[in-house]
């Protein structure tokens, strides 16, 4: 479905993970635009994200020391499906796209939770201002259709577990 900034979340209260899981597919023209959020929502915080710059996927994240950036070297911009998998363990983050290997790094220094407020952002975020420091296409609106979505091991349904009242277009599921 099309998706436009949708808050998921099970529980809202801070959390420190020392994992994260998320699986997803998405269909796009765009370029630019950010898939997913979850941080504190007040700046020079903990985050992770994904998100999609110059038609490549990355997965950026800061657990209080230095933001780590991956980067797929797949193009998504196609306007056909592709699977995204990334996950975090302690300082060790992962991003597959498509067929790639995964592309790994690692958070420096001694951090090794992700401060959150309990919030999921999907295809984009409301308050805009923790973006600021990263680049453009994560204070733009995700563009295109987002299906099978796995948080932890967990489906996640897009209508139903929605907390806000997003705008949502179904896409078609012929195409
Ligand atoms: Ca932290």
């Amino acid at each position: 479905m099309g998706v436009h900034t949708l808050k998921m979340t099970s529980k809202d209260f801070e959390k420190a993970l020392l994992v994260n899981k998320f699986e997803l597919s998405i269909r796009t023209e765009a370029t630019q635009g950010l898939l997913l959020w979850s941080g504190k929502g007040v700046e020079r915080s903990d985050y992770i994200a994904l998100a999609i710059v110059d038609g490549h996927v990355e997965m950026t994240y800061d657990l209080g020391s230095k933001p780590v950036v991956l980067r797929s070297s797949v193009h998504v911009d196609t306007n056909r499906w592709i699977r995204i998998k990334a996950s975090r363990a302690l300082r060790d983050g992962s991003l597959q796209v498509g067929n790639e290997a995964a592309v790994t790094g690692s958070s420096p220094l001694r951090a090794t939770q992700l401060d959150t407020d309990g919030a999921l952002w999907l295809g984009g975020l409301e308050e805009l201002a923790v973006a600021r420091r990263l680049p453009k296409a994560y204070s733009t609106g995700f563009v295109g259709c987002i299906k099978d979505v796995v948080v932890d091991g967990v489906d996640v349904h897009l209508v139903e577990d929605a907390l806000n009242s997003p705008k949502i277009l179904h896409c078609s599921a012929a195409k």
